[in-house]
């Protein structure tokens, strides 16, 4: 059985990669932050499961800060591929925590790739690298050529971390490969990320609980995607005889209008007059034309995106409602 550690295994990511690697029955060891430890939702069904928990896999509470509470766990499971997903994942945030989102972003990603190089047998590695590396990019569509100029603090941490991964890929030989992924969204996306506060606020104005929904700018853009597509193609890019770096992306722009307008659709709403546009909300900067071309991933892992943003934006809002009229 092949072994896997998953950092951040108890994310949106990490769980649908987890149940992944499960499914190819994989032995998944997976890194949850100490401070999660007992909030983990998007584990539930699987730790409720007796014959995966604790036979297939196994949690282990860290935190990406703390290299040893890092390195007991990664000895211990001797994994043939690890994902590193965990980070500090919120561009709004990073602009308040500069250092903390360094030091878990960048400096826990070079950490975990040192300890990854000392282990007698190293084992393949992938890092979730982000769209947010190209920042402000001369060209759109990006690839996996464009420049790397980041304009968040969150950009530069990710472009730390992938350019490492190239470092050590190149230099130490390392099978180390970045996926750059775009925004990929579920009902298992954190309620600070724009779709699943836009989905879940919906829901909660259709039952009543909320009269109205505060965002930023309704104009900013974005490549959306589903997660459960991208977590497919990082299990693919340690599927290769050669380790090379992949953008995930659907190439298609969307506004956040375009995500208020299918959430309400989906709920029978009318959103015009329950949303209003705050200037607080705004970042301090913004990538521009954030859209990716995933023609090699296309080419040489077969990857493509199966779930439109359209059906992400509606299970999600379905996923609020049910959710809603569940807890009542
Ligand atoms: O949902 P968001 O917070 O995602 P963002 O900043 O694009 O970052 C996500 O995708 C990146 C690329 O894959 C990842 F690297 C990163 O870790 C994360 O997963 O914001 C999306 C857009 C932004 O333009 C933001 O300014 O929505 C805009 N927005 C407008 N109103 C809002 C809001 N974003 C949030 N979070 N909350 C709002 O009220």
């Amino acid at each position: 059985m092949k072994r896997a550690f998953v950092t951040g295994v108890e994310g949106q990511d990490g769980s649908y990669l987890a149940e992944l690697l499960l499914e190819k029955r994989y032995e998944v060891h997976g890194l949850v932050y100490r401070e999660n430890r007992s909030n983990i939702p998007n584990l539930g069904h699987l730790v409720g499961n007796r014959d995966i928990y604790p036979k297939r896999l196994f949690l282990y509470f860290a935190d990406l800060d703390d290299a040893d509470s890092v390195r007991g766990p990664l000895e211990k499971s001797a994994p043939a591929e690890v994902y590193h997903l965990a980070s500090q994942s919120h561009v709004g945030q990073s602009f308040d925590k500069v250092e903390e989102t360094c030091r878990i972003t960048a400096l826990g990603t070079l950490r975990l790739l040192e300890m990854v190089r000392r282990l007698p047998n190293p084992p393949r590695f992938f890092h979730a690298s982000s769209s947010e590396i190209f920042g402000n990019a001369d060209q759109a569509p990006q690839d996996e050529t464009t420049p790397v100029a980041p304009v968040t603090p969150y950009g530069c941490a990710k472009a730390f971390g992938t350019q490492m991964v190239r470092v050590y890929r190149k230099t130490f030989g390392m099978f180390a490969v970045n996926g750059i992924c775009y925004n990929h969204e579920s009902p298992r996306r954190g309620l600070n990320f724009v779709t699943r506060k836009i989905c879940h606020a919906t829901a909660a104005i259709k039952a009543g609980r909320q009269r109205e929904l505060i965002l930023g700018d309704l104009g900013a853009q974005r490549d959306w995607g589903h997660a459960r597509d991208y977590v497919r193609g990082m299990w693919l890019t340690l599927q290769q005889g050669e380790p090379e770096d992949f953008v995930f992306a659907t190439g298609r722009l969307h506004r956040v209008q375009d995500v208020v307008r299918i959430a309400f659709e989906t709920a029978g709403l009318d959103w015009h007059q329950c949303v209003r546009q705050e200037r607080q909300l705004f970042r301090p900067a913004e990538p521009c034309q954030a859209v990716g071309n995933a023609a090699k991933a296309k080419r040489l892992l077969h990857w493509q995106p199966e779930i439109t943003f359209e059906q992400t934006i509606a299970e999600m809002t379905r996923a609020e409602i049910t959710a809603l009229n569940t807890t009542g």
